[in-house]
């Protein structure tokens, strides 16, 4: 079954010069970029793409660091790509959590600088497919 994801790649991770580094990881994983655009989120796409930490500590500087420049923001599609997306992001701790050989195990040492999104499933990958890619929406 062909599914489909949200990525960002993250402000940090843009500012560092890594876009190129990440596409082609995932490009080599074998997953088709079908939607591709860098931009700045706006404050009210943050809030919602974020919503379920709103109340969580690290919420406001989330928002901050989010909107704080240039992302890109792209969806992947093919077999598995939620969970395929997640592997090569690896976990949201990049020291604690993630692995080398994962982006944020390779590049990341901090645990909101990570580098990457990616949607957690099918539900969270519609949902923000909806919201980034408004015209690509399912229905
Ligand atoms: P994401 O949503 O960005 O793909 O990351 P995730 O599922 O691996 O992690 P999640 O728990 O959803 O957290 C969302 C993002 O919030 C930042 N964060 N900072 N300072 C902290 O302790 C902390 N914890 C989370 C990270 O940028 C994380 O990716
Ligand atoms: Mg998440």
């Amino acid at each position: 079954m062909t599914e489909r994801t949200l990525v960002l790649i993250k402000p940090d991770a843009v500012a560092r010069g890594y876009v190129g580094e990440i596409l082609g990881r995932i490009e080599r994983k074998g997953l088709t970029i079908s939607a591709l655009d860098l931009r700045t989120a706006p404050g009210d796409i943050a809030a919602a793409h974020y919503a379920e930490h709103e109340g969580r500590p690290f919420y406001p500087g989330l928002l901050e660091f989010i909107t704080g420049g240039p992302l890109v923001a792209a969806v992947l599609e093919g077999p598995r790509a939620i969970a395929a997306f997640r592997q090569l992001a690896g976990g949201t701790d990049p020291v604690e959590k993630a692995v080398p050989g994962t982006i944020r195990g390779d590049f990341g040492l901090e645990a909101q600088e990570n580098l990457v999104h990616g949607s957690d499933s099918v539900e969270s990958a519609e949902r923000e497919i909806a919201l980034w890619f408004p015209h690509l929406a399912a229905n």
